[in-house]
């Protein structure tokens, strides 16, 4: 009689064991993001959910928020909430981090960027490390590169061809101080404020520009906000780092960790190269909407270049010397 209420209660624990392990190996994290799974952005990060949940089985499931839910909107604040763990992860923008980690401003810095291999050419050497270190001792594990893209300016008034076509125009930029002086340098008149409200705000016309990658331009249907004139000056790239927090990040075995690493890897890439490849198509849609798209001379770049010097006199020491000067070293040798 005994021997048998014995057995009875250890195959009851046992089963109440392995639900328990059961449950504890199955894990759901939260993953922010500010565009939707509409904007390749969006779907770098359903990517990655796609990716872990295959590799892990179905162990692992990251859950997306888009459209900043996670911090009301407030897209600056997306870093500081993963590294406080009220987010678990992300797959940010580095205009968006910048306001927490300094370094991430390097991007933002007018006209460094030329092209696609100047990007990957920070991105993918010392530069770009140098970035993740930074990010890292901040206390987000970043894991991988993906990309929103080269940011194009619009507006609702006219033509912009040299910096004295932006003199007083209103510009909606992101809640980053760098912008600001961008702007301020070519007579704009900056104001900062979230995605959320930014298409309300060039819909009533409290502003008459914004900057953003053709693909957002294109799936926010900017034109429809009174954006009827649209410039392809690429002063600037925002890649966007699929980051952990190390609240997150030191819970992980060395295999999940590796697991989530490699998706984020592959899923970056690929983001990157169907954004890449969609181009050409977006910008003829936006054209075929009646957008009319201006593109500079070489002598009408280099005036836009010449007004923004001052914003890296003012930036370089913020950023780190070291980290401008090993950006632009990697451009020039790409
Ligand atoms: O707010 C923007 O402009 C956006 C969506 O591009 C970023 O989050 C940087």
């Amino acid at each position: 009689m005994k021997i048998k209420k014995w057995l009875a209660l250890s195959a009851a624990c046992f089963a109440l064991s392995s639900t328990a392990v059961l449950a504890q190996e199955t894990r759901e994290y939260s993953v922010s993001t500010v565009l939707s799974d509409a904007f390749p952005w969006g779907q770098a990060a359903e990517k990655w959910a796609e990716l872990v949940k295959e590799r892990s089985e179905g162990r692992i499931t990251l859950k997306i928020y888009p459209s900043a839910q996670l911090v009301s909107g407030d897209q600056t604040r997306e870093f500081s909430a993963m590294r406080s763990g009220l987010i678990d992860m992300a797959v940010g923008s580095t205009i968006n981090w910048s306001t927490q980690v300094p370094e991430a401003n390097l991007f933002s810095l007018p006209f460094l960027m030329p092209d696609n291999a100047a990007v990957d050419a920070i991105t993918q050497g010392e530069a770009g490390k140098m970035v993740f270190d930074a990010i890292e001792k901040r206390g987000v594990m970043p894991l991988a590169w993906g990309e929103n893209g080269f940011r194009e300016i619009s507006n609702s008034r006219g033509a912009l061809s040299k910096p004295e076509d932006l003199k007083g125009l209103k510009i909606r930029v992101v809640g980053s101080p760098l912008f600001l002086d961008t702007f301020n340098a070519l007579g704009a008149n900056p104001t900062q404020m979230s995605w959320t409200d930014a298409l309300p705000a060039l819909t009533t016309g409290a502003v008459d520009g914004q900057e953003n990658p053709l693909a957002v331009f294109d799936v926010a249907r900017a034109d429809r906000a009174n954006q009827t004139h649209l410039t392809l000056w690429h002063y600037m790239n925002d890649p966007l780092i699929f980051g952990v927090s190390q609240r997150v990040w030191t819970t992980l075995s060395p295999e999940d960790q590796t697991l989530l690493k490699e998706a984020a890897v592959d899923a970056g890439k690929w983001e990157i190269e169907k954004a890449r490849a969609e181009l050409k198509d977006t910008l003829e849609t936006i054209r075929s909407r009646g957008v009319e798209i201006t593109e500079l001379t070489p002598e009408q770049h280099k005036a836009f270049v010449d007004a923004t010097q001052s914003v890296y006199e003012k930036w370089t020491p913020r950023i780190g010397k070291d980290l401008v000067e090993a950006a632009q070293k990697a451009i020039a040798e790409r």
